[in-house]
Order: C-alpha cells, then structure tokens, then sequence
C-alpha cells in the first residue's frame, strides 16, 4: 500500500496534491476497478470531512432551499446503484506532450480512467425537493477543498447544466465499488456525473447552488476548457476556450502495454475504450504493424451505459520492436482521430489520438510488467 490506500505501484505524478494512476496492465481485464487501483485526481490537499456534523446546502434559483444531512438524503429518494466510468480530461496528456511540452501539467498516461459502481441518490430527486424556479439553467457544485493552483486560490467547484443534472444517472454518492467513499474520492458525499470529464464529478460535495449561468469557479470557468494551440495559457481568461463536458471518445491498449518486453509470435492485444455521454463504443480496431494493417476486436459487453468497453483480439507478435495501434468508433460512426499533433492545445486535454503500444518483442524473454519510472 502507498499513499491514500492505494497499491504501492501506483504512477505517482505529485504526492501534494495527491495525484496518481494505475500501471495500464492493472486496469487489463477488469470491468470494475478496484478503490486501491482507481486513479486519483486532486487539485488540493484532501479535506477531511466528519459525516457526523456534515451538512449539504442547496440554495440559488430554487422554491425551497434545504440543508440536508446524510441521513436526511438517505431518506429523502430511493436510494441508486449504477456503474460508471470516470475519465480526467487530461487522460493520455503524455501523448501530447510527446509532440510538444505543456509546462506544469503532469503527464499522465492512460490511467486517468478507471470504473467503478456508485450508490447514492439521484440530484434529480434532491433537486425535485428543493424545486427549481424559472431560469434555472445551470447546477452549480461546491466543495471545501482550496487550491492553490486556481488563480486567485479557491475551493474547488464545477457545474453542469440542468439537462444533465436532472438526468436520472446523475448520483449525489456515499458508496463506490459497495463501500463507504474513502477519503481521496470524496468521503462522505460526491457528485457523479456519467458520460462527463471527470472534472465536474465534484468530491467532498458541500453546496449545490442552482443558477442562470455557469459556476465562475475557476475550474468551470478557465481551467477544463480547451484552448486553441496558439494561445496563452497564463493570459487565457474566464471564458477563452470551449467548456469541456461530455467525454470525447477514447480508447488506450492495456496488456501487452505500452514500454512493456514482450516474447513474438501468438499474443492477446486487450485494452478499454469509452464514449462519453449517449454514444457506446461500436468498433475497435487494432494493428500490430503501426497501421497498416487491422483485426477489429471483440468488444465485451458494457457494465452499463455508463462504462468504458474491454477488448480483447488474438494478434501474431512479429520480432523485433513492434508498434500496436488501436482505434475505435462510436455509434455515431465517427472515428477518433489518428493524430496527437492535430489536437495539442495548451492544458492538455482531451487526447483522444489513435493509442500507441510500443513494445520489445526482440528476444523471447516472459512478460514483464511495466514499472513506472522504469
Ligand atoms: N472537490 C474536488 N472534486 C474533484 C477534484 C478536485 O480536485 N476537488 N478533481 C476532479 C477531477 S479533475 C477528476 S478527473 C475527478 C477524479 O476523481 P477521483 O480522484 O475520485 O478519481 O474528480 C474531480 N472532482
Ligand atoms: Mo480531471
């Protein structure tokens, strides 16, 4: 174990503000991730929370304003359990940071994705209870972890618009994976929001304010917002850019992954792939000779609606150093992209490129793992 409960090798990116993913190879092949392996994404120190004098309170464009305990939202809706995805908006930055630096963003690799299953009840329900007035458009979250890293430094907080905030898959969340929230995923109360960057599931969740606009909080406002590649981050204000929300499709090779040694000849390529919002994943195709050509994988069927797909395809390593590409497709019929250059901005987000796996296949040595820092 490492820090905040997690497996010891996890790829740490900062310890304060914790920030850290699991290797690609420990997310192979599980539909759920489990608390010690799901990555963790924190803008400030982890706030911790007694759930005894905990209150949640729901005011702004509403009939009613309400202050809520746990025990007042247990009872006040049936209570939900639902599988989702979560997926940070910098997911695979490394891949754009590959084609050029982006200064004081980490490198996150495919990691910044995991799975879990989420109990709580709907904010639809809670919403409902409070009763939204005229001109409500937008579900603002509040949360009391402060960041430095917002200019000027400020809790944490994010909205989402009306529309999805009063879909019913939408969770005020007490449990993950059938146990209480830990501490690092936002104990005792956390917004889930399905289909989403995972930027607007909001942690340790203390107020939700309904408005005419989006939450100025900074990491609404100016972080999370994609910038053309021209522009200044340092300058770029409230507003510049556009607001991320639904997740962008995406897919990464998890086993055999990235950097690993690997013995040629008969392999299983496996690895996950994700539309956000009301699109599944409908094809994955991968390549073991850089693309030129493809085997279209079997695609496991999703936990949900809400979760990322597994793949799996039975693929002839040839020797030496071998490039394995995969791409997916949504029920859209759009493809990702094929390159990372195209889609360099000055945050990092939204790598949704074709994945790479680069691997040894030059000696006829046993699977190793991929060991970060290695
Ligand atoms: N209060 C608060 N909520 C937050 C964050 C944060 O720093 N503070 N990080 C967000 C981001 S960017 C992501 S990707 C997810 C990560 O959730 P996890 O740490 O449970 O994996 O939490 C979101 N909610
Ligand atoms: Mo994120």
């Amino acid at each position: 174990m490492s820090a905040w409960g997690k497996r010891g090798d996890m790829l740490e990116h900062e310890a304060d503000p914790y920030n850290a993913e699991p290797p690609l190879w420990a997310l192979a092949g599980q539909p759920i991730t489990a608390v010690d392996t799901f990555y963790s994404r924190n803008h400030g120190p982890v706030p911790d929370l007694d759930p005894a004098s905990w209150r949640l309170r729901v005011d702004g464009l509403v009939d009613q304003e309400l202050d809520l305990s746990l025990a007042d939202l247990r009872a006040g809706s049936p209570e939900r359990t639902l599988t989702a995805t979560l997926q940070c908006a910098g997911n695979r930055r490394a891949g754009l940071i590959a084609v050029r630096d982006i200064p004081g963003e980490a490198p996150w690799r495919g990691g910044a994705t995991s799975t879990a299953t989420w109990t709580g009840v709907p904010l639809a329900d809670v919403l409902a209870a409070a009763g939204l007035r005229s001109g409500a458009e937008h579900v603002c979250f509040a949360a009391p972890d402060v960041s430095e890293l917002a200019d000027p430094p400020q809790p944490y907080g994010g909205s989402v618009p009306v529309a999805k905030a009063t879909s019913p898959e939408v969770l005020l969340a007490w449990a993950m994976n059938d146990e209480p929230l830990t501490r690092a995923h936002g104990a005792p109360l956390r917004v889930v929001v399905p289909g989403w960057i995972g930027a607007r599931s909001v942690k340790w969740l203390t107020g939700i304010t309904v408005s005419t606009r989006p939450s100025d909080n900074y990491f609404q406002a100016t972080a999370y917002r994609l910038l053309p590649a021209h522009a200044d981050p340092a300058t770029a204000g409230p507003g510049d850019g556009l607001s991320l929300g639904p997740a962008a499709l995406n897919c990464e090779v998890l086993s055999p992954a990235d950097g690993q040694s690997v013995a040629p000849g008969p392999t299983t390529i496996t690895g996950y792939a994700f539309a956000g919002q009301d699109r599944a994943v409908a094809r994955v195709d991968v390549s073991v000779d850089g693309g030129r050509s493809w085997a279209q994988a079997d695609l496991d069927p999703p936990a949900g609606p809400w979760a990322w797909q597994h793949w799996r395809v039975p693929a002839e390593l040839p020797t030496g150093a071998v490039d394995v590409v995969a791409r997916a497709w949504d029920t859209t019929g759009a493809l990702q992209p094929e390159h990372a250059a195209d889609l360099w901005n000055p945050k990092g987000y939204i790598n949704n490129s074709w994945a790479h796996a680069r691997l040894d296949a030059t000696t006829s040595h046993p699977a190793t793992p991929d060991r970060p820092g290695a």
